[in-house]
């Protein structure tokens, strides 16, 4: 069978670079947001490949007999059943590294808009207030002489750390195990590293292990001076605990890329002056969701035309 034979599912919204390269390469099937399995049999049965947003729960898998690989859209892959796919043979990969840079300087961005409150000082300036009412109220917080934690040092933790370095931070971190030949503290525990640091950094994985792992202790633990930032998963973070921490001034701030059940944000979030918040931006530019785009289709290329993928994630039986 030649590729443009291939039949590929993409169930529901995909970034329009991936879908205009697989239109060209494959037989593309899209179905609409909300309706992503309505196919008929026929159709289940033609499709070998999948790219998807981070959505592809066992039961569609189940559902399409001859499918042999799922090419994901991010490099966190939490929506689609790695394990489930593997234990019927299905390739699955993703996108690392492409995002590691653009994700690391959202991070030091945000960092630096919830210390120094630098969005809202742009709105009084916008709106006509410098003008009328005099200069910007000062910044409680600095991020000078901070200690920062964080909370996962892999692709995107390392260059996270390493764009800290210039800023004259003290900087540790908490993984299940420690990374060799990394100049920074390891802490054994996730407690133990928020009571050693005033901010904490989020960049870990969903997985059923780190579900609401940002706790009310964790965040008693960081601190009044504490500021906590989130760029891995919302599902890490117990939501009504980190309000009752910014309503109490058990922490001082929080800057959040992530939330639990994105695009809903918790309505008391609104109100709280001491919390930044990004609608899951970290790798939206242009450039890098090209790269992402580009990833996921010559995963599917690589597979259909040499039986190789370029990036599988960890769960997949590799073939490469
Ligand atoms: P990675 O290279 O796999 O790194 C994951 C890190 O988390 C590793 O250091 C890992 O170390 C640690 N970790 C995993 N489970 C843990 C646990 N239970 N306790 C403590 N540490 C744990 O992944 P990455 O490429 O850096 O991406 C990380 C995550 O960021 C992605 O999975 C995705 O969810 C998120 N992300 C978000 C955005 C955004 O737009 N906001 C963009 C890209 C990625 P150990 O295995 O040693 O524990
Ligand atoms: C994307 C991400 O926003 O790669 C990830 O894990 O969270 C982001 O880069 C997302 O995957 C696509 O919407």
């Amino acid at each position: 069978m030649t590729e443009s034979q291939t039949t590929v599912l993409v169930p529901g919204r995909i970034h329009p670079r991936a879908l205009e390269r697989l239109k060209s390469a494959f037989t593309v099937i899209q179905t609409d947001p909300g309706a992503e399995m309505a196919l008929s049999e026929d159709d289940k049965a033609k499709i070998t490949g999948v790219a998807t947003t981070n959505r592809m729960p066992a039961h569609w898998i189940g559902e399409l007999p001859n499918l042999k690989v799922i090419s994901n859209f991010g490099v966190g892959y939490d929506g689609v059943d790695a394990a489930f796919a593997a234990s019927r043979g299905i390739i699955v990969t993703h996108t690392p590294d492409v995002l590691n840079d653009e994700v690391a300087d959202t991070t030091i961005g945000l960092l630096i808009n919830t210390v120094r409150r630098l969005p809202v000082a742009e709105t009084y300036l916008r709106g006509g207030r410098w003008e009328k009412e005099g200069a910007f109220a000062l910044s409680p917080l600095s991020l000078k002489n901070r200690h920062v934690g964080l909370l996962g040092l892999g692709r995107i933790g390392i260059e996270i750390a390493r764009r800290l370095e210039p800023f004259k931070v003290k900087i540790s971190y908490h993984t299940r195990n420690p990374r060799e030949g990394v100049p920074y503290t390891y802490v054994p525990t996730l407690i133990e590293l928020a009571q050693s640091v005033d901010t904490l950094i989020s960049i870990i994985p969903a997985t059923p292990e780190t579900h609401k792992i940002i706790n009310a202790d964790v965040l008693s633990a960081l601190g009044s001076n504490g500021v906590f930032i989130n760029v891995g998963r919302g599902t890490s973070v117990d939501e009504d605990a980190l309000m009752a921490a910014l309503k109490s001034g058990t922490i001082a701030a929080a800057g959040l890329d992530v939330f639990y059940d994105e695009p809903r944000i918790p309505a008391g979030f609104f109100d709280l002056p001491n919390l930044s918040m990004l609608p899951h931006v970290a790798s939206a530019s242009v450039p890098t969701r090209n790269d992402m785009a580009d990833l996921v289709v010559n995963n599917l290329i690589g597979w259909f035309r040499d039986g190789k993928v370029l990036t599988p994630v960890p769960e997949t039986p590799v073939k490469g």
